[in-house]
């Protein structure tokens, strides 16, 4: 059964993202949890030193089973794939990220950046869609939010195809960091509850945003790819639905600008 109606293909081919309301149960959100619980208390985080600001932690997906149980057992894979049918979707590079932000840090993103333009990452450890899953509510502004700039995964492609595939590489994925920047649409800070569901495009600029709430922020993001996509990355960038056939077909039958 389908999850997603022509309306949500429609926002995601315009936006590069959507945000579903309460995918996830309780049940898997508080095992999920539990064992983040465990995990941050024993292990450093990759980024941040778990004072105010963003800590992410980056690890296997057998090291964190029941987060694993949030994408896999929920119906968020399953609505994953439907935006990439007929092909399907697993983690691209093996890892689950846990992502918290401590307040008070009032943060706002100067501008966005896609993953995998890091140091060492060449060609870019690219992938097909990231996948949040909100622990904690976002409802408010400033609660650790992920900010997205919408439309900007059809900027980038634009970008690729004028100036190459590997533009973004020197100035580590953020476009607006090029001289000239690239012009994109005002960002916009995810609003959401416990359970939510964020799907972007990989090609969707994104960056983290503060947190001034009275709790910490936690999501938990997974980076997806259909399989073979180490193998077509370059054609991903200079052609955004090349995973994703029925945004495609939803174009070609005149369904979108
Ligand atoms: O912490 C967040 O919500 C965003 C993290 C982010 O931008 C990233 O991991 O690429």
């Amino acid at each position: 059964m389908s999850r997603l109606t022509n309306d949500d293909l429609r926002q995601f081919a315009s936006d590069g993202y959507l945000v579903l309301r309460g995918i996830v149960p309780e049940n898997l959100l508080a095992s999920a949890d539990a064992e983040i619980d465990v995990f941050i208390a024993e292990v450093s985080p990759d980024e941040g030193d778990r004072g105010p600001g963003q800590n992410a932690w980056f690890t296997a997906s057998n090291r964190l089973p029941r987060c694993d149980d949030v994408l896999r057992r929920s119906p968020a894979l399953a609505i994953a794939q439907e935006l990439v049918a007929p092909n399907g979707l697993d983690h691209a590079h093996d890892d689950i990220q846990v992502a918290t932000t401590v307040p008070p840090w009032s943060h706002i993103p100067g501008g966005p950046h896609i993953d995998g333009h890091g140091e060492g990452q060449d060609p870019p450890f690219s992938f097909t869609m990231l996948v949040g899953v909100l622990l904690t509510d976002q409802h408010q502004t400033q609660s650790g939010n992920l900010w997205v700039w919408p439309g900007s995964h059809v900027e980038h492609e634009r970008l690729f195809r004028e100036r190459g595939s590997k533009i973004l590489q020197s100035v580590g994925g953020h476009s607006t960091r090029l001289d000239p920047p690239v012009p994109l649409r005002a960002p916009i800070p995810i609003t959401g509850g416990r359970g939510d569901l964020v799907l972007a495009h990989f090609l969707l600029g994104h960056n983290k945003g503060g947190n001034t709430a009275r709790h910490n922020r936690r999501t938990i993001y997974y980076r997806l790819a259909v399989p073979g996509h180490a193998q077509r990355w370059e054609q991903t960038f200079l052609d955004v639905w090349t995973e994703y056939p029925p945004v495609r077909a939803l174009r070609n039958d005149g369904g979108l600008p």
